[in-house]
């Protein structure tokens, strides 16, 4: 008999995690609970049914259709049936809704995630559109602009498949995708609304039913102070694009279900979110939410990759044992385990609190969450793509062909420190987070409060670890503040360094929490592992040798 490999194999993907029962058991009010994790445990067989359909739809990707036969300009976009499937999925299952539900109050926003978690990875990237369509809702909440609230907000978070709506948000031009102040689209004024002119040249969500999007309008200022905020709904009452032509759909390393497209704008009629200025300002609330989405993601990425590695480990047998019993491939596991831990932890941290900031004004919580958000999505960006390497890895040569889905793991997390804000431009907006004063005091304060809680003697190394690396990470910001050149250079080094040792802060608190609640010592065994993994990153590079290597 010849020999064939059995392939890995999902299990429910609530039950085999090892992080989020117990999360939502520690956070999820107990009347709640119950109710909360049946529904997850439904869920989590969903999710293995549609990586099965994931696999099997594998090869379609998203055509673009620009003429019909008779020679008119069409710009049809055809998305893949799996992605028809996870908008029905999305709506019915609240992926973005279940955040804006009053059920659970405060922690709507954790069972909003935790559902995000368990299914998105089924689901081909469809949390992009979802992302930016709750960015899109909490953006026109925060505006105040009540008309476009009360139109809006309640399709953006309906739980109807036929009248949910989703949301693009197109920044970024051909002047890039960081430096936004260089956008070069106008806005005219054309009687009682606004028309757009120019190209978006990454735009994401381009099947969604409107966008948020950022124009100059005519007479303002250069930079991004002259930048507005428009509303744009992108199809006219027939189905056809308003003014807004399909140039191509962009050839990407992965995400390739996501329909990302270049745009012309050519009399786009919007509608003006609010001043017709600062419109960075105004969509920062949408940069906080897909940052925290990312965050999710890069976890829920992580879980999928080590279910199979850790699947495929117990199926494999190589050099007379199963690889799970090679002490090697057992260790490399450990390593990943215990990184995924620590980035579910910040991520699940800056969920609750963008649930707590929802449900009240709370100065601390706002302090720190404006350098959590941008913390937590650079480090578990990082993590992802770390993570997904070696997961695929683990897998042997089968994780490097494509038919077998492995390879996506990796393409796919290799999107998450990109878009939303790359590592280095996160790791400046902490710094700008910090510079707002009270930031890294907050920090400070959680990182102390979770080592406090960690009592446990096995969780004693884990705790001063993490406190020494934010002490070091404290004292050499201090030094190198006025030095501009110096602090900026380091910048990526310091805001890894506070996302390592939140990490290990918070997943210390979670362990001890297991400890005191019968769930086990899995998680303290993950806090000492990830306490050995490179917590603390400062190092004061010289900057002369950096000229003379760049
Ligand atoms: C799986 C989930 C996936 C999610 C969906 C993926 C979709 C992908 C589509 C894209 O990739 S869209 C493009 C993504 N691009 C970015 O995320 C932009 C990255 N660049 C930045 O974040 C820059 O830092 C930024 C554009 C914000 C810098 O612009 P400016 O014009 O130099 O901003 P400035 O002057 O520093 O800030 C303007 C105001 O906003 C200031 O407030 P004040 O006017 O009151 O002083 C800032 O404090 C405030 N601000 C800036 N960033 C903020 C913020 N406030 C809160 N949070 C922030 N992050």
């Amino acid at each position: 008999m010849p020999f064939f490999q059995d392939p890995p194999r999902l299990a429910n993907q609530f039950d085999d995690d090892p992080l989020l029962p117990s999360w939502l058991a520690r956070h999820i009010p107990e009347a709640q609970h119950g109710e909360v994790a049946t529904e997850l445990h439904a869920l989590g067989d969903v999710a293995v049914e549609y990586y099965a359909k994931q696999l099997a739809d594998r090869l379609n990707e998203p055509v673009l259709t620009q003429w019909d036969a008779w020679g008119n300009r069409i710009d049809q976009i055809e998305v893949s049936p799996l992605w028809h499937e996870a908008q029905v999925l999305a709506a019915r299952h609240g992926m973005v809704a279940a955040g804006y539900e009053a059920r659970l109050g405060v922690h709507a926003r954790t069972h909003q995630f935790a559902i995000v978690h368990v299914l998105g990875p089924s689901l081909d990237v469809y949390s992009c559109p979802l992302a930016m369509t709750d960015g899109a809702a909490r953006t026109l909440v925060s505006s105040g602009n009540k008309s476009l609230i009360d139109r809006y907000v309640s399709l953006l978070t309906s739980r109807d498949p036929g009248a949910m709506w989703t949301s693009g948000q197109w920044m970024t031009e051909r002047t890039g995708g960081s430096d936004v102040s260089q956008s070069e689209t106008i806005a005219k004024r054309d009687g009682d609304q606004w028309r757009l002119y120019g190209t978006k040249w990454f735009t994401s969500a381009t099947t969604s039913n409107m966008a948020l999007t950022l124009a100059r309008p005519e007479g303002n200022a250069e930079g991004s102070r002259g930048l507005a905020l428009f509303l744009v709904e992108l199809r006219d009452g027939a189905g056809r694009l308003r003014n807004i032509q399909v140039n191509r759909l962009k050839d990407k390393l992965g995400t390739r279900k996501v329909p990302t497209a270049e745009l012309t704008l050519d009399g786009t009629p919007a509608t003006l979110v609010g001043s017709p200025s600062d419109g960075v300002r105004a969509i920062t609330p949408m940069l906080s939410i897909t940052r925290t989405w990312n965050s999710i993601c890069a976890v829920s990425g992580m879980r999928r990759a080590l279910a199979l590695a850790r699947d495929y480990a117990r199926r494999r047998r190589a050099f007379g044992a199963l690889l799970a019993d090679k002490p090697l491939h057992a260790d490399t596991l450990a390593m990943l385990e215990a990184e995924y831990a620590g980035a579910f932890c910040l991520a699940f941290r800056a969920v609750q609190l963008l649930g707590i900031l929802e449900h009240g004004h709370d100065e601390s919580a706002e302090r720190l969450a404006r350098a959590l958000v941008p913390i937590a999505k650079l480090t578990t960006g990082k993590q992802a793509v770390a993570v997904a390497s070696e997961a695929i890895e683990a897998c042997g040569g089968a994780g490097y062909v494509e038919d077998t889905g492995l390879p996506r793991l990796l393409a796919d997390a290799q999107v998450l420190p990109i878009w939303e804000g790359t590592t280095n431009v996160l790791s400046l907006d902490t710094l700008r987070a910090l510079g707002k004063g009270g930031a890294l005091e907050a920090i400070t304060a959680e990182v102390e409060s979770c080592c406090a809680a960690a009592t446990d003697p096995g969780l004693a190394e884990p705790a001063a670890a993490a406190r020494n690396a934010l002490r070091h990470a404290t004292s050499w910001v201090q030094e190198a503040m006025p030095h501009a050149e110096r602090v900026e250079a380091g910048a990526r080094r310091f805001a890894m360094t506070l996302g390592r040792s939140l990490e290990l802060a918070l997943l210390s608190a979670h362990a001890q929490w297991c400890i005191d609640h019968g769930q086990g010592p899995r998680l303290a065994a993950a806090a000492r592992r990830f306490a050995q993994s490179g917590v603390d990153q400062i190092a004061d590079m010289s900057l002369d040798d950096t000229k003379l290597l760049v």
